[in-house]
Parts: structure tokens; C-alpha cells; sequence
């Protein structure tokens, strides 16, 4: 059995994109349960086809996307995806959509499935700061999002799905008023989080 964890290339002229950085440090088997990890491009489109290739292939019970948030000083898994792309700045391949439905004629928005409460719980148990978002804004992420909750929704046997945002790390701040975490204590926090995960689809299997 195996889930998907997924961080993000940099974007925004930026060098690090804390949420692969955390990815990649996450073991790889919990509980038994496999935990592939995935980079993928901050590119509209590309970014979603790129996990529902391995998605459709590989049959993961789980795929969890993880973005960065700069500015925020939480761990914030998000509550809900809306449909709709529009960008703020231009993301890798230069495309800047404004108010443009991510699927024609599919549903305004999608609640997550992964269970977000006590995600949330987990994570402040470790003692890492994090809260609830009610939106995954209109860039990338939750276009990744929303495609991925979108793709489970028509399944047969749907995968759980959501997205998690990460604070800035120290390192990404350096010279900067923006609020950051250390970097092991985000990846304390995220493993927390994907423990929750794996505990939901062992109880799944049962
Ligand atoms: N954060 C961006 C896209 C990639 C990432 O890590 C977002 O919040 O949309």
C-alpha cells in the first residue's frame, strides 16, 4: 500500500521552495505504508497531470499536496479548493490565466477528504503552530488542489485528497520581516500530519 506526498519546484525568482525541501524528508514507510514523494512543477496544468499520471498508474490510497505559503506563520492544511485559476504572477512557463474555470462546467468548489481537524491536532500536539485556511488562494496550489479532489470525486475507488501550506523556513528569510519556522520543526509538523493520513487509510483498508 502506498500514498503520494508531493512538494513544488521554487517559483517567483525564488531559489527554495520549503515544501519539497520538507517532502524529501519524510520517511519513507510508515506503519508499513509506502511513502513515495513526488516533485512537481509550479506550472498550471503540468503540475496536476504530472501526480494523476502516477495516480492513475501507480494507484496510491493518498496523495497529499504540499505548497509553500510565504507569510503566513502557520502549517496550514486547507479546507477547500474553488474552481478557478488566477494568477497574481506568471507561474514557470509564463502563463498568467485571470478568472479562468480550472474544468468548464464542473463543480464552484471541493472540501478536502483528508481528515483536516485532526491533521490539525496532530500537528499542534508536536507543538508546531498551525491552523485551518480557508483558501488555497487562485495560483498553482490550489489548482493542483482542486483538479486532484475533482479527478477522486469521479473514481471508483477514490483516493483521499487535500493540500497542506507551509510557512517560509529560516533560511528563506534571511534579511526578511517575513515570519518563517525552522526547518525541522516544519518537517516535525508535516509528518505529523501524514501520520494522520496513513492512520485514516489503514482504517479504511479495515
Ligand atoms: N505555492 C504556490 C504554488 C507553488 C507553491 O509552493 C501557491 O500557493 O499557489
Amino acid at each position: 500500500m502506498k500514498i503520494l506526498v508531493t512538494g513544488f519546484t521554487p517559483f517567483g525568482g525564488q531559489t527554495i521552495n520549503v515544501s519539497w525541501k520538507a517532502v524529501k524528508r519524510l520517511p519513507d514507510k510508515i506503519d508499513g505504508v509506502e511513502i513515495c514523494k513526488m516533485e512537481i512543477p509550479t506550472v498550471f496544468g503540468k503540475s496536476a497531470d504530472t501526480i494523476l499520471e502516477f495516480t492513475r498508474r501507480a494507484k496510491p490510497r493518498a496523495v497529499i499536496v504540499v505548497g509553500e505559503a510565504g507569510g503566513r506563520k502557520y502549517i496550514t492544511p486547507e479546507r477547500v479548493a474553488i474552481n478557478v485559476d488566477d494568477a497574481r504572477m506568471p507561474d514557470n512557463n509564463g502563463q498568467l490565466p485571470v478568472d479562468r474555470p480550472i474544468v468548464k462546467g464542473a463543480r464552484e468548489a471541493y472540501f478536502t477528504t483528508l481528515p483536516v481537524r485532526k491533521i490539525i491536532e496532530a500537528i499542534d500536539q508536536v507543538g508546531v503552530p498551525v491552523q485551518i485556511s480557508n483558501s488555497a488562494g487562485t495560483y498553482v496550489c490550489n489548482h493542483v488542489m482542486y483538479r486532484l479532489l475533482h479527478e477522486a470525486n469521479m473514481a471508483q475507488m477514490p483516493f483521499l485528497t487535500g493540500f497542506i501550506h507551509l510557512p517560509y523556513c529560516e533560511e528563506q528569510v534571511v534579511g526578511k520581516d517575513d515570519p518563517a519556522l525552522p526547518l525541522q520543526d516544519i518537517c516535525r509538523g508535516l509528518e505529523a500530519g501524514v501520520r494522520v493520513v496513513v492512520e485514516a487509510v489503514l482504517e479504511r483498508e479495515h
